[in-house]
């Protein structure tokens, strides 16, 4: 009766406990670590890859790279837009010519946090204003992360000259719902001829989704801890 009764108590404090488990499984496939795009949809030119990509994942063994081929990724502006589910023009008024994109749907709760790792490169000269490529991320709207204006480091990538680096971002989930994940990179011409020479690259990694406990959640381990403080002192 007392195994029974421990054990059911410690069954509800791993339960509730459980709950309060920081990371969630709404990413799948999160780091690339199947070195692969196993549950991701893929367009365009898109690899996995490690570090002897020339550029060191940010966790595990495997990274994902997207890139603007050499020279064409037969996916055009208005293709992508479509790809990843984003108002017609958004890509295209830009003067985005093409790229290549990853997707998935992920299911996220108001407060959550999505944070991700990401290295943008390019071989596009910043002071070429016109050629500016870019990349992006899609969350509920596309959001820019670099342009070739901010690749101001040395790349260790041979087909790529310049990078900014890996940074992570951050983002605030508002409102719970089912929503379109994505990264894309895209070569860019804004004289309107349809340039998609000089290439790009936008590498993710490490995607995380972090929950805040609900104020239940904390009620449940509030009294899961109250319960145990009875029950040790019952038995001593
Ligand atoms: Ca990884
Ligand atoms: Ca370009």
């Amino acid at each position: 009766m007392l195994k029974l009764t421990l054990l059911t108590l410690s069954s509800v404090a791993a339960l509730v406990f459980g709950d309060v488990l920081k990371v969630s499984a709404a990413v799948l496939n999160s780091s690339f670590e199947s070195g692969n795009f196993q549950s991701w949809s893929t367009a365009g030119q898109v690899t996995v890859e490690d570090a002897n990509f020339g550029v060191t994942p940010q966790d595990g063994t495997y990274q994902a790279v997207l890139e603007t081929l050499q020279d064409t990724t037969g996916v055009g502006g208005s293709d992508l837009e479509n790809f990843l589910g984003l108002t017609v023009g958004s890509l295209t008024d830009l003067g985005v010519t093409e790229g290549s994109a990853i997707k998935q749907t992920v299911t996220l709760k108001a407060g959550d946090i999505i944070s991700f790792s990401w290295n943008f490169l390019t071989d596009q000269d910043p002071s070429e204003n016109s050629y500016n490529d870019l990349g992006f991320f899609v969350l509920n709207g596309f959001t820019p992360l670099a342009d070739t204006t901010e690749a101001a480091n040395l790349s260790l990538f041979t087909r790529l000259s310049r990078e900014t680096g890996y940074k992570t971002a951050s983002i605030t989930v508002q409102a719970a719902g089912i929503y379109l994940l994505g990264f894309g990179v895209v070569d860019v011409d804004k004289t309107d001829s349809g340039d998609t020479a000089v290439n790009s690259a936008l590498l993710i990694d490490n995607i995380s989704v972090t929950s805040v406990p609900e104020p239940l959640t904390l009620l449940g381990v509030a009294t899961a801890a109250l319960l145990g403080t009875v029950f040790k002192r019952n038995l001593s």
